[in-house]
């Protein structure tokens, strides 16, 4: 057994579901919710459930999910027959209802209960945090940050987060949305883009023409119509191929600080999708997981009330080491863990995380080299000049 002390300070919930994972979106399709599994086996072979309450979420119920969706589309997810994927349609065939069907979202067997125990689990996490519970609730199912109102986009087909942050409105007066996730973080970005009580910020990979979904220029803050308290509640910060740690880090620090000293939150909703590693399989960015992983450190030391979700991480070995150590950073084990290089021996899969079984793999174990680095010091100063022009017109 690992020396794991009782962490003093926080209390943290975990709002998991192991009938998430038997869901498949198809045996090519990049989304495997297995990687939840992983996840939850590193977590536990580090003896980290034993510092943290564990519920096991329960799906979301119609009302809930029609809090956001409509219920037509959501009427339609829960009756829709599951259907192969048609091999000849891409992710944006116009002819599919509700963006359904295509290669992107396919209809999979037990999507409606999927989606519902993503939901479930990210309102869970919320109404911990209304009740003051907990201070830290984390949902790895949720996430799933694409999905529109009446619309299925890029595996997301229920939006939990905006579900969540609906919650969380009900106590807190504003909240702080922030997504690491490599894709910009466009459908709970649209859903508050006319109110001042929810801002967001989205760092990502931006280049329109050849990576989904094409939205979150520098310059995109929320309609800036007359009259819209949400006009520059919206932050993007757009990135290129290669970002470092210590870039990221670094950028990230400047930019959140400056909004919290803003915005003022009540509460942060932290997406950190894990496609942003280095070596996934669709993102190309060279973050380690201690750099993924002091974004959550970051915000813990806000000391807001906070809910983390997962999102994307295609790479599945490299996705459960990130999020088990966000989850050692939210209970305190960090040192515990960060100490233990190798993987413990009886996590379960153990076999399958690679690289000589260490939980922190160097850039050369994950890549044999890393990707060239596409982001100038100098656009990286122009960001946050921009970021900082933008909150000039943000108060709380
Ligand atoms: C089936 C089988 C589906 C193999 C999809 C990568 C696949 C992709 C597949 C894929 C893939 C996308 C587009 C298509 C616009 C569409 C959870 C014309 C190897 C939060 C969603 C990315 C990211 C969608 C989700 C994107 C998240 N990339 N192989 N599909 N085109 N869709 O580009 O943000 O991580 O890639
Ligand atoms: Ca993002
Ligand atoms: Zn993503």
């Amino acid at each position: 057994e690992l020396g794991i002390t009782t962490p003093k300070g926080y209390d943290v919930s975990f709002h998991y579901n192991p009938e998430m994972e038997r869901h498949h979106f198809g045996q090519t399709h990049p989304m495997k919710p297995w990687r939840l599994t992983l996840t939850k086996g590193l977590v536990t072979a580090y003896g980290m459930h034993y510092t943290m309450k564990n519920y096991t979420a329960r799906a979301a119920t119609y009302d809930e999910l029609t809090s956001f969706h409509t219920s037509d589309y959501v009427d339609f997810l829960a009756t829709v027959a599951p259907q192969p994927t048609p091999l000849d349609l891409d992710g944006t065939n116009s002819d599919l209802k509700f963006n359904l069907g295509g290669s992107d979202c396919p209809l999979f067997e037990g999507l409606y209960n999927y989606c519902s125990l993503s939901g479930g689990a990210s309102l869970d996490a919320a109404r911990k945090l209304c009740t003051k519970q907990s201070d830290i609730a984390i949902a790895w199912g949720g996430g799933l940050h694409h999905a529109k109102r009446s619309e299925a986009s890029g595996f997301c087909y229920v939006n939990d987060i905006v579900i969540a942050i609906l919650q969380l409105l009900r106590v807190h007066k504003r909240v702080l949305y922030i997504d690491i996730d490599v894709h910009h973080g466009d459908g709970v970005e649209e859903a508050f883009f006319s109110t001042d009580r929810v801002m967001t910020v989205s760092f990502h990979k931006y280049d329109p023409m050849n990576f989904f979904p094409g939205t979150g220029a520098l310059e995109d803050n929320g309609p800036k119509s007359e009259h819209n308290p949400g006009a520059h509640h919206a932050i993007n910060v757009p990135l290129n191929d290669g970002i470092t740690d210590e870039q990221y880090k670094w950028l990230f620090e400047n930019v959140i600080s400056r909004c919290v000293e803003k915005f003022k939150p009540e509460a942060i909703v932290l997406q950190c999708g894990a496609d942003s590693l280095a070596g996934d399989r669709l993102g190309k960015f060279n973050l380690l997981v201690q750099g993924h992983g002091s974004c959550v450190e970051y915000c813990k030391g806000l000391g807001l009330p906070m809910i983390i979700v997962g999102g994307g991480g295609y790479t599945p070995k490299n996705v459960a080491r990130a999020w088990a150590y966000e989850t050692a950073i939210a209970t305190n084990n960090q040192s515990n863990v960060a100490a233990t290089a190798e993987i413990p021996l009886h996590t379960p899969y153990r076999k399958n995380f690679e690289y000589d079984s260490v939980l922190l793999p160097s850039i050369e174990q994950i890549l044999g080299d890393a990707r060239q680095n596409r982001n100038t010091q100098k656009r990286l100063q122009e960001i946050i000049q921009h970021v900082t022009e933008q909150l000039r017109f943000v108060s709380a």
